[in-house]
């Protein structure tokens, strides 16, 4: 990109009391935590059957990775189109065994040994999460509030494990490591007892929890849900019950954007969230009706929910992470849109002069408020963004796509037999 495009913007957006390079210098420091289940459309290395749990990938574009080698091929690919240093998310389900079967809650940390040294030789974070579905135990899609002990002791010690692994991440790399309990559980039709189930959900977190993980290594936060696919009802762990069961108990609230109703916003959840909670921790998607799972766009709410976190000053509160797996068009370029969009979005807020605007609405001066607004929109901003890639010798615009079609071409095809990991 020439110069003069840069410095034309540079001077814009001076013009109304924003640098341009300051904005540019905070995103650099910004980390998303990349979701490994992308890649492979949440299956996971244990060949353990189809996914469940009231999730589903939708689509069947060839080349998905089969084993940990070509996931973290795929990663590579994607790491090298998107500016910075982030961190990689993993599920349980993710373990590298060397082919032994290793049961959920038999897993330690040395089976993902293999992914501290992925991450120890990029310069990346890791986050985790235990599996609580695809699994013959999560067939009924009950897991943490199952009313059969067996079943609900077995998803406990998996959770528990979980946090060891977890603890072992932070510990290794020195990033503190997020764990994040999501659970698929719920009825189909309404049910005869809503109390039961939620309570046997919070004496199954309180025994998972009980075990003092030290901070620094580990955070740990819960994920709430609306409904499932076939799980329409009721969902044992809503909204309600986390929020309650966060701020009784020292935990987080993890917000998924794609887990509330059509018409309410993650994004105004989150000052609120902000008054209560130190951190909050994000799964960003694009729910396109329901929980669809799409990749993240450069759209109105994500830009939303980036100006809410800029304006809150709250960079550093609140931890990104994506969620979305989209397993109908290539899935590299599924995974780059969606990490380069949460940037777009996160510069786009850090381009706006926040304090006027909070003055002109604090003087009722609500035509001018409207009017700056709309005017900010034709900013040069998609210059600051290709300076942006630049500084970060990665691709802009088109041509990071141009490399995942050629990547397309070499690698992908060759995925045609089964190998093992
Ligand atoms: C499901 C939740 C959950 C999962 C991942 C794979 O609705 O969003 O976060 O998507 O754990
Ligand atoms: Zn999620």
């Amino acid at each position: 990109m020439s110069e003069s495009r840069y410095e034309y913007a540079k001077h814009r957006y001076a013009s109304i009391g924003v640098d341009t390079d300051a904005a540019i210098n905070a995103l650099s420091e910004l980390k998303i935590s990349l979701h490994c289940w992308q890649g492979d459309d949440v299956g996971g290395f244990e060949n353990s059957g189809s996914l469940s749990g009231g999730i589903a990938a939708t689509g069947n574009y060839p080349g998905k990775a089969r084993n940990a080698v070509e996931l973290m091929n795929d990663i590579d690919k994607v790491l090298s189109l998107v500016p910075g240093k982030h961190k990689l998310n993993i599920h349980a389900i993710y373990a590298i065994t060397g082919g032994e079967k290793v049961a959920r809650n038999k897993l330690e940390p040395k089976h993902f040994e293999k992914w501290v040294d992925f991450a120890k030789q990029r310069g990346l974070g890791l986050d985790i999460n235990p599996t609580l579905f695809s699994h013959p135990l999560a067939a009924d899609s009950l897991t943490l509030s199952s009313p059969d002990e067996k079943v609900r002791r077995f998803w406990i010690e998996h959770c528990k494990a979980m946090r060891r692994v977890g603890e072992y991440f932070g510990r290794e790399l020195g990033i503190t490591c997020v764990n994040n309990i999501w659970i698929p559980d719920g009825y189909k039709d309404l049910p005869a007892d809503r109390l039961g189930p939620r309570r046997r959900l919070k004496d199954s977190l309180d025994e998972i929890f009980e075990e003092k993980i030290d901070k620094q290594y580990l955070v740990d936060t819960v994920e709430s849900k609306l409904f499932g696919i076939g799980l329409e009802s009721y969902t044992v762990g809503s909204h309600e019950f986390y929020m309650n069961y966060a701020a009784k108990n020292k935990l987080i609230c993890l917000l998924d954007n794609g887990h509330f109703h059509a018409t309410e916003l993650v994004s105004d959840k989150i000052p609120s969230m902000l008054l209560f909670s130190e951190i909050i921790p994000l799964h960003i998607t694009r729910d396109v009706r329901w929980d669809s799972d799409h990749a993240v766009l450069f759209d109105d709410e994500i830009k939303e929910i980036a100006k809410e976190i800029v304006r809150c000053n709250a960079l550093d509160r609140v931890y990104l992470g994506l969620d979305y797996f989209d397993a109908s068009i290539n899935r590299i370029a599924a995974w780059v849109t969606g990490m380069r969009n949460v940037q777009k979005a996160l510069l786009y807020a850090l381009l706006m002069p926040h304090a006027q605007l909070k003055q002109l609405q604090d003087k009722g001066d609500f035509s001018r408020l409207l009017v700056v607004s709309e005017e900010l929109k034709f900013y040069p901003f998609a210059d600051v963004w290709e300076r942006f890639c630049s500084k970060h010798n990665v691709p802009s615009s088109k041509k990071w796509f141009d490399s995942v079609v050629q990547y397309e071409k070499d690698v992908l095809p060759k995925r045609i037999t089964i190998k093992k990991c």
